[in-house]
């Protein structure tokens, strides 16, 4: 079977690059899965990417990717703050994944601090700019068998 990782961008991420590059950084979403294709590419694996504004549409792809991916990294956008839905469908399809933020959630709203997915992600990437993405690939793909 081909080595594959999903790389899931949540909600607003299509605009990476257009506006507040304090907080964001100038990259844009093409040169997110870019960095983040290279660092798999490096360990081995393949990556499908998908972007969306919708909730119901990331987790459509999130069950999607039991059937052919090994893991998944993921920037949840706001729904790292709001779903449970988006939670429960990555700790549904058994796959590890690594939850990356672009900017250090930490040190902004207070809101920002709290993630649906901290306790269950395998793998935590945060503040670290859009070459965290790669950051959070080696880590994963080095727990993968
Ligand atoms: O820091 C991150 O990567 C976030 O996941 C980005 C989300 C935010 O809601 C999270 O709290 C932290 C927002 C993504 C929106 O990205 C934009 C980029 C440029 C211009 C406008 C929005």
């Amino acid at each position: 079977m081909t080595r594959r990782i999903l790389l899931v961008n949540g909600p607003n991420l299509n605009l990476l690059g257009t506006r507040d590059p304090a907080i964001y950084g100038t990259a844009t979403l093409a040169d997110v899965e870019r960095i983040t294709t290279d660092a798999a590419t490096a360990a081995g694996f393949e990556v499908r990417s998908i972007q969306s504004n919708h909730e119901g549409i990331l987790i459509d792809a999130i069950h999607a990717a039991r059937e052919d991916c090994l893991g998944i990294v993921i920037n949840p956008g706001g729904l790292t703050h709001t779903s449970v839905a988006l939670r429960d469908a990555l700790t549904g399809v058994l796959l590890p994944f690594a939850e990356v933020h672009i900017s250090d959630v930490n040190a902004r709203e207070e809101f920002r601090r709290f993630s649906y997915l901290h306790d269950v992600a395998a793998v935590r990437v945060i503040g670290e700019g859009a070459d965290g993405y790669a950051n959070a690939v080696r880590q994963l793909t080095a727990l993968i068998p």
